[in-house]
């Protein structure tokens, strides 16, 4: 086995796509009658499409036949889909390139852990689909976050066991779900809403190399 593995969420560690899920739900809501605000938007962080759309219909109280909620689970994709076309490289966090370039300089393995099923196209078009030795994502994983299978997945796939692996959360179900898997979690975004991370950064910028070789070197000695 391999010593240290790092695992990447994608929405809110990687890039921004929670604004185009925004729109897109909120599309859905104003086509049903009601108003979706952005920070009922937060509810919907690193949660699956499927619960999503459960959330939705309960805040605007509209009950739903099977039929029609399988129709607005792929409406809401298909406008999602439209937003996303264009994203590009621009679209990056900020210093996300850094801490990847000195993984993959150190042959540390690098894998996705995301509730998307859209995971792999974007990564694609922000052009860092090369970085990654695996990808687990909404379309293989049967538990959502907070369950730990979709890093659990990714911890096999990289040959690493899961306590010698470190996880990038911005979702309160995601670090739960890392703390669950006995890997390393690093919190990115507000230190008080994700205070159950081991480490909590506002972003990359405020993330040293050093830091990350520390923790590479800390996994390797376990
Ligand atoms: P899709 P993550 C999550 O991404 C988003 O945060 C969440 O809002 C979205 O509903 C979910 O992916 C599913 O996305 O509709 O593309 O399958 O943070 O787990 O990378
Ligand atoms: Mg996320």
């Amino acid at each position: 086995m391999k010593n240290v593995g790092f695992i990447f969420d994608l929405d809110g560690v990687i890039v921004d796509t929670a604004k185009y899920h925004y729109l897109a739900w909120k599309k859905l809501a104003n086509a049903l009658g009601f108003e979706f605000t952005v920070e009922q938007n937060e509810l919907f962080k690193g949660v699956s499409r499927k619960r999503c759309l459960e959330i939705l219909l309960d805040i605007g109280q509209v009950k739903a036949s099977q039929t029609q909620f399988d129709t607005w689970m792929v409406e809401k994709n298909v406008d999602y889909l439209a937003y996303i076309e264009n994203m590009d490289a621009s679209e990056i966090l900020p210093d996300v390139p850094r801490v990847l370039d000195y993984l993959k300089n150190n042959n540390v393995p690098i894998a996705l852990g995301s509730a998307s099923k859209n995971a792999r196209p974007i990564l694609k078009k922000v052009g860092l689909l090369p970085y990654f030795d695996s990808i687990v994502d909404g379309n293989q994983v049967t538990k959502a976050k907070p369950d730990p299978e979709v890093f659990l997945i990714a911890a096999r796939n990289l040959n690493v066991e899961p306590d010698h692996c470190v996880v990038f959360e911005d979702a309160v179900a995601g670090i739960e779900a890392a703390n669950r898997a006995k890997m390393t979690s690093i919190g990115i975004g507000d230190e008080h809403v994700l205070h159950e991370a081991k480490y909590n950064f506002k972003d990359f910028t405020e993330m040293s190399t050093e830091f990350i070789a520390s923790l590479v070197q800390k996994n390797f000695a376990k």
